[in-house]
């Protein structure tokens, strides 16, 4: 008993129950940054960061419209991050706690305020594409020296897709992206927002179905890295980063990220804080911290995503701001769209059109 007692004080004088130490709640995508930063940050704040991952916006949404998420800091997609700023989800930012706003850089801030008005409530964290991620010498070997590996073509004419379901293929489980790259494949509007085009990519969704793997978000790293796949539909950074885990490996699989010359996603992930943050003093410092220079350029070296953050360029690595599928050149850039959040009727059809074409796996 007393030897119980004894080790309680113990663990107390060495502060393990010390109720004051501060938290921040961080709800990031998954593979999203460099864990050594959020080491940094508590060494600079004595603020412990306790950190959770998704790799959907719905899951996201949900939490969040929920209320009561118990998270300070969260990183919704522009397109839903509008959504939710109108269903009042989020806090504005508190400019005066985030001495490093005058870092970000113009460019995607404007971009952004077409779905944060004023850019009141959000910063950028990342911005990419969504794109062709190929184990090249898989997919030539399936499909010849002439595969398709820049276009859409690839992933969404059945005759190619039956051939690659040999060596594997995982499209992300995302709706919103999906279904405008199918859109934009038929030569309709990647952003139409009426159900009746809309419904369009049904019998082209429906029929590439049966062969791919997975519809999933995140599995697809390893699994282009390890060669278990040959074709994700995916993210530019996860993509490159499953590029890089392979040849970290020297596993003889060489990955290569295609943006589509039919024009791609242009994304913004934002740093947002729910209207409900237990410590939003501490989501401001989370957020300022982001914005500094040389700690967006150590997440932006290690993620393989572009940020909004200018000040950080001149910290970037070569093979990240030299890289056209990461900061893309200005004729790329001009092939790209955008898209806008659904309305509530449109967005459950949408969410009903998607299961029904993932049964058909
Ligand atoms: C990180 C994926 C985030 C990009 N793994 C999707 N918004």
């Amino acid at each position: 008993m007393k030897r119980t007692m004894l080790s309680v004080a113990a663990l107390i004088a060495a502060g393990a129950f010390s109720a004051s130490a501060e938290e921040v709640h961080v709800y990031n995508w998954s593979d999203y940054i460099d864990e050594e930063l959020l080491t940094k940050f508590k060494d600079e704040t004595g603020i412990d960061v306790v950190y959770d991952v998704f790799d959907s916006n719905e899951i996201l949404e949900t939490k969040l419209l929920a209320g009561g998420s118990g998270y300070d800091v969260v990183v919704p997609t522009g397109s839903f991050l509008q959504r939710q700023i109108q269903a009042g989800a989020f806090q504005k930012l508190d400019k005066a706690q985030l001495p490093n706003i005058g870092n970000m850089w113009d460019v995607i801030a404007d971009r952004v305020s077409k779905y944060d008005p004023g850019n009141e409530y959000a910063v950028n964290y990342m911005w990419g594409t969504t794109g062709i991620g190929v184990n090249i010498n898989k997919v030539k070997e399936v499909l010849g020296d002439d595969a398709p590996v820049g276009s859409l073509a690839l992933v969404f004419d059945p005759a190619n897709m039956e051939k690659l379901a040999s060596c594997g293929v995982h499209i992300l489980d995302a709706p919103t992206e999906i279904i405008p790259a199918a859109l934009r494949y038929i030569g309709e509007d990647p952003d139409a927002q009426d159900l009746e085009t809309i419904e369009k990519v049904e019998p082209v969704l429906t029929a590439i179905a049966p062969y791919v793997q997975k519809f999933h978000s995140s599995e697809y790293i390893n699994a282009l890295a390890n060669g278990d796949i040959c074709v994700a539909f995916g993210w530019s950074g996860d993509v490159l980063m499953a590029r890089d885990r392979a040849a970290e490996a020297d596993n003889g699989v060489e990955i290569e990220y295609h943006i589509p010359k039919e024009g791609a996603l242009m994304w913004f992930d934002q740093l947002a804080v729910p209207v409900d943050a237990p410590n939003p003093s501490a989501a401001h410092k989370f957020i300022n911290f982001m914005m500094d220079a040389q700690n967006a350029a150590a997440a932006s070296n290690y993620v393989y995503y572009a940020n909004g953050n200018k000040a950080s360029q001149e910290f970037l690595n070569e093979d990240v701001i030299g890289d056209g599928a990461i900061y893309p050149d200005e004729e790329t850039t001009s092939n790209l769209y955008t898209t806008s959040p659904y309305d509530p009727k449109v967005n459950r059809g949408v969410t009903r059109l998607w299961t029904k074409i993932k049964s058909g796996t």
